[in-house]
C-alpha cells in the first residue's frame, strides 16, 4: 500500500484515540473517567448502542484481562462488528452486483474502482447504468468505461431501469462476462418510486439469471453520520442489501460511523472509500480498521 490506513484515518483517530489518550494519560483506566469516555465515543460517531456496550464492558474487560484500555477497546469494537459469512467457493459467472445509495454517496466512483480492480485481475467486466432518471448518470459511467476500457450498457433517459438491468445480466451470460456491475438511481424525492424501481431491478436480475444478483452493495457517505441509519433502512426495505461500502472516510473525524453502521444494520462492510484517487477504494479489514481508528500500528502498538 502506498499510504497507510492509519494516515488516511488520522482525523478520526485524533478525535477518538487522541482524546482518550489525553483523558487517561499514562495512568491506568479509572471508572471515574467513564462519563467523559462516553462523550468521546459518541463524538466519534460510534453511536449509542456501541457506546453503551463499550461503557458496560470496558472496565470489566480491563480488570479481567490486564490489557491496556486501548487493546481492550479494540477487542470490544471487533467483537461487536458483523463479519461477512464465508462465501461459496463456486463463484457465479457472471457475478452480478447491484449498487444502491443516495445521489452523491459515491456509487459510480466505487463501481469504476471496483471494475478497475477486477479488470486488473484479468476479469471481463460489464458496467450497466440503471439510473435512467438523469442523463448525466449514463455519461458519467461511459466516461469511466472509456478510461478503463471496460464495456458499458446504458439506455436513454426515461427508459425502464429494470429493462437495463435485465439486458445487462443477459448480455453478461451470453457474452461470457465475469462480472456485471449495475449502477442505480439515488434520488431522494419520490422515494417510493425509487424503492419500487430497486425492487424491480432485483427481481429482473433473478429472472435473467436465477442466482442473481449475487451481491447488493449499499453505498453510504460516512459524513452523513448517524443519519445514514435511517437512509439505509429505507433501502433495505426495497432490496436485500448484502454489503456496505462506506465512503469519504478521508478528511472526516466520523470514522466510528463505519462500525456503528455495520453493527446497527447487521450488515458487513465490504469496502471503504478513503479518497478520490483510483486506488482509494479498499477492502475492509475489520482488525486493521479498528487499529487504525485507535491510532495503533498494524501489529502490537
Ligand atoms: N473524498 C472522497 N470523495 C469521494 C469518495 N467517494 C466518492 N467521492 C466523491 O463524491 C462525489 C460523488 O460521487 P459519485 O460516485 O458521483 O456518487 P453517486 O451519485 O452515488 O454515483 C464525487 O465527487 C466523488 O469523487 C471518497 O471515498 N472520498
Ligand atoms: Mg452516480
Amino acid at each position: 500500500m502506498a499510504f497507510s490506513l492509519k494516515d488516511k484515518l488520522r482525523k478520526s483517530s485524533d478525535a477518538l484515540a487522541g482524546k482518550l489518550d489525553r483523558l487517561f494519560g499514562s495512568a491506568s483506566f479509572k471508572d471515574a473517567d467513564l462519563e467523559e469516555t462516553e462523550e468521546i465515543l459518541l463524538g466519534s460517531d460510534l453511536g449509542w448502542e456501541l457506546t453503551e456496550k463499550i461503557i458496560a464492558e470496558l472496565p470489566r474487560r480491563i480488570r479481567k484481562s490486564g490489557l491496556s484500555w486501548k487493546e481492550a477497546l479494540a477487542l470490544i469494537l471487533i467483537e461487536n462488528t458483523p463479519l461477512p459469512e464465508f462465501e461459496d467457493t463456486a463463484v457465479a459467472r457472471p457475478f452480478v452486483t447491484v449498487v444502491v445509495g443516495v445521489n452523491g454517496a459515491g456509487k459510480t466512483t466505487a463501481i469504476a474502482r471496483l471494475a478497475a480492480r477486477l479488470q486488473r485481475r484479468g476479469e471481463k467486466v460489464l458496467m450497466a447504468c440503471a439510473d435512467t432518471f438523469r442523463a448525466a448518470a449514463a455519461e458519467q459511467l461511459e466516461v469511466w468505461a472509456d478510461r478503463l476500457g471496460t464495456a458499458v450498457l446504458s439506455q436513454l433517459p426515461g427508459s425502464d431501469a429494470g429493462a437495463v438491468a435485465f439486458d445487462a445480466v443477459k448480455r453478461g451470460l451470453s457474452r461470457g462476462y465475469d462480472s456485471v456491475i449495475i449502477d442505480t438511481a439515488g434520488r431522494l424525492p419520490n422515494k417510493q418510486g425509487l424503492l419500487d424501481e430497486l425492487a424491480k431491478i432485483h427481481r429482473v436480475c433473478g429472472k435473467a439469471m436465477e442466482s442473481a444478483p449475487h451481491e447488493v452493495l449499499l453505498v453510504l457517505d460516512c459524513t452523513v453520520g448517524q443519519n445514514a441509519r435511517a437512509q439505509a433502512q429505507q433501502f433495505m426495505k426495497a432490496i436485500p442489501v448484502t454489503g456496505l461500502v462506506v465512503t469519504k472516510l478521508d478528511g472526516t473525524a466520523k470514522g466510528g460511523a463505519v462500525l456503528a453502521m455495520a453493527s446497527q444494520l447487521s450488515i458487513p462492510v465490504k469496502y471503504i472509500g478513503v479518497g478520490e484517487g483510483s486506488e482509494d477504494l479498499l477492502d475492509f479489514n475489520l482488525e486493521s480498521y479498528v487499529r487504525a481508528l485507535l491510532g495503533m500500528d498494524e501489529e502490537g502498538g
